[in-house]
């Protein structure tokens, strides 16, 4: 089975079917999609997309992490936040289902702990490097995978409290630790030697904040982090790491844009080593952000 890691794909479901054409033709049914969140938002099919991955988690061949924007569509339809220009959420929000959408969304992880070893045997060796967490933004640096799971798991029951008006002031929060950990998995990019957390990149004049894996790689965890959502850093390929978002939906941001998908080696003793040449690159098709900004 070859799982196929998809990076922010924010709406370009043309691109996306790219892939899933790509991972018919060259495995067959015998292929996994995992996507790093932010499926939705900024790009064309916002629906589309959301419908397409859906349909592989709920055959047991796909998951997902929720994202900052999939988060942002939870905040619209919770009244929470307004749309704003930049907003293509609005093929969910008008949709006769919504209601099912959302909270279908809501029932979505904050992390996913897997393993990438295609044995069972493997995955219980203590030298196993292929035990990792899938989020949208990063994790703790500090954190183990029991914590990453254990914190996650306890978020997650809050988001998809079956009560509305539980799940909305979960949302609104503000001193709420459980809330803070979703922020954190979703949004954070640097984080401070005294804990501290920022969802902005570490400034270059200022030495008080660093990039979340930095920090995280000089623990020297033994598992492996996929993530997304930095988009302006690009793809990330470090030991234990890969970062998947290059901005498919920001093409024509004085950039290229395309949609990256990772397929690590199934067989491999350690899949996050370096050099990795295990990567689609999927051209974006059009200049949405460039398209975007003309209709604002
Ligand atoms: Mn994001």
């Amino acid at each position: 089975m070859q799982r196929i890691f998809v990076g922010d794909v924010q709406g370009c479901a043309d691109e996306f079917e790219e892939v899933l054409d790509r991972a018919r033709s060259t495995f067959g049914s015998d292929f996994e999609i995992w996507s790093v969140g932010d499926l939705v938002n900024r790009g064309p099919d916002s629906l589309r997309i959301l419908r397409a991955m859906r349909d592989l988690v709920e055959s047991g061949r796909g998951r997902i992490v929720l994202g900052n924007h999939e988060l942002a569509l939870l905040h619209v339809a919770a009244g929470l936040r307004e749309l704003s220009p930049r907003d293509t959420m609005s093929d969910i929000l008008e949709a006769p289902d919504s209601r099912d959408w959302i909270d279908w969304l809501r029932a979505q992880p904050l992390a996913v702990i897997g393993t990438l070893a295609e044995s069972g045997a493997q995955s219980e060796a203590a030298d196993d490097r292929s035990r990792f967490a899938m989020v949208h933004a990063a994790v703790h640096p500090d954190w183990e995978l029991s914590e990453i799971e254990r914190r996650a798991r306890t978020a997650e029951a809050r988001l998809s409290d079956p009560d509305s008006r539980a799940f909305r002031q979960f949302l609104a929060a503000k001193e709420d630790p459980d809330r803070d950990v979703v922020a954190r998995l979703t949004r954070c990019r640097s984080v401070s030697a005294s804990g501290a957390w920022s969802v902005d990149p570490p400034d270059e004049d200022s030495s008080s904040f660093e990039a979340w894996h930095e920090l995280w790689s000089r623990r020297r965890h033994r598992y492996g982090v996929v993530y997304g959502h930095w988009a302006r850093q690009g793809l990330h390929v470090a030991p234990g790491l890969r970062g998947l978002d290059t901005g498919c939906v920001h093409h024509g941001r004085g950039r290229d844009g395309y949609l990256t998908a990772w397929l690590p080696d199934p067989e491999s003793r350690d899949p996050f080593a370096i050099p990795d040449e295990s990567f689609w690159h999927i051209r974006a098709r059009r200049a949405y952000y460039a398209e975007r900004l003309s209709t604002v």
